[in-house]
């Protein structure tokens, strides 16, 4: 990646984290902690990566991102929006009654968006399914898959990763924000997840690691995905959870809670955004 891409998705993402804490204090509801954690992840797969058309979201080749950890959808819309997908004003309605941005993605509402998630577990086996009927159809796109890892802890992940070998659907890409946070508490205290990358690996899988805010890193890592043909690949992205405000950054109490006025003031203060119209 050269310089003035690196510099161009990380001014995104900082835009994104601003509007995402303007959104969320607006509408006093919503995921901020999930959200910051995937940011890059989001932000170089749209803006650096996938082949996507937002005038004609249904075209038939283009590349899939599925949100499997649906609850960061405020980034995804922000992303979707940014991308051109739908008008950036209808981000104010998230989460309201009769938006077509809802709380958790919905594919029947929202152009861009290509799985309805939010019960967790459930979108790499998805993911798996498209990438197989796109080998079939002779397609060369790729779908990519982002999970939560406290969401790994359900069975049906483990399903679909077995699954992904037999029918080596290399064009899906899994991608773990690895932010060792869930909704109430840390992963070692609910359920602990051992050597994450070992039990990939011991799924047959080819385990890629990375900073998961560092674009570039992101980046190299989605190429060597690609040039793996015999196995399937998951880049674990070690993550912060909030990242990007001091107060939200490693707990699991900012998973989805409303934003006050002084915290507010001090999330803007420290992300150095003006309120975007
Ligand atoms: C099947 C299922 N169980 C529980 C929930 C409630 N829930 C929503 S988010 C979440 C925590 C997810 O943690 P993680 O995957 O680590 O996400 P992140 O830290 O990236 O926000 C839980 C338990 C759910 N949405 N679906
Ligand atoms: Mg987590």
């Amino acid at each position: 990646m050269d310089t003035e891409k690196k510099l161009e998705l990380e001014q995104k993402c900082q835009q994104f984290r601003n509007d995402l804490i303007d959104i969320l204090y607006d509408i006093q509801t919503g995921h901020p902690g999930g959200s910051l954690s995937c940011t890059e992840i989001l932000t170089t797969l749209y803006f650096d990566v996938m082949n996507v058309k937002p005038e004609n979201p249904k075209w038939d080749k283009r590349d899939r991102l599925i949100l499997s950890k649906g609850h960061a959808a405020p980034m995804l819309y922000l992303n979707l929006a940014e991308k051109g997908f739908f008008p950036k004003e209808d981000l104010k309605t998230l989460r309201q009654l009769g938006s077509y941005l809802q709380g958790h993605p919905c594919v029947h509402k929202t152009p861009g968006v290509e799985l309805s998630t939010g019960p967790l577990g459930l979108g790499l086996g998805a993911g798996i399914g498209m990438a197989l009927g796109e080998k079939l159809k002779g397609n060369d796109s790729y779908i990519y898959v982002i999970l939560g890892d406290g969401e790994i802890q359900e069975g049906a992940v483990w399903e679909a990763a077995m699954a992904g070998n037999k029918f080596k659907t290399t064009n899906c890409i899994a991608i773990l924000d690895n932010n060792g946070v869930q909704l109430d508490g840390t992963n070692e205290e609910i359920m602990p997840l051992g050597d994450v990358g070992a039990k990939w690996a011991a799924f047959g899988w080819n385990v890629i690691t990375c900073d998961g805010h560092k674009v570039e890193e992101i980046e190299e890592a989605i190429t060597k995905a690609k040039a793996e043909k015999e196995r399937m690949s998951i880049i674990i992205c070690h993550t912060i959870k909030g990242k990007g405000v001091s107060y939200m950054e490693g707990r699991n109490t900012w998973h989805g809670k409303a934003i006050g006025g002084e915290e507010y003031k001090l999330a803007k203060a420290e992300l150095g955004g003006q309120k975007s119209e």
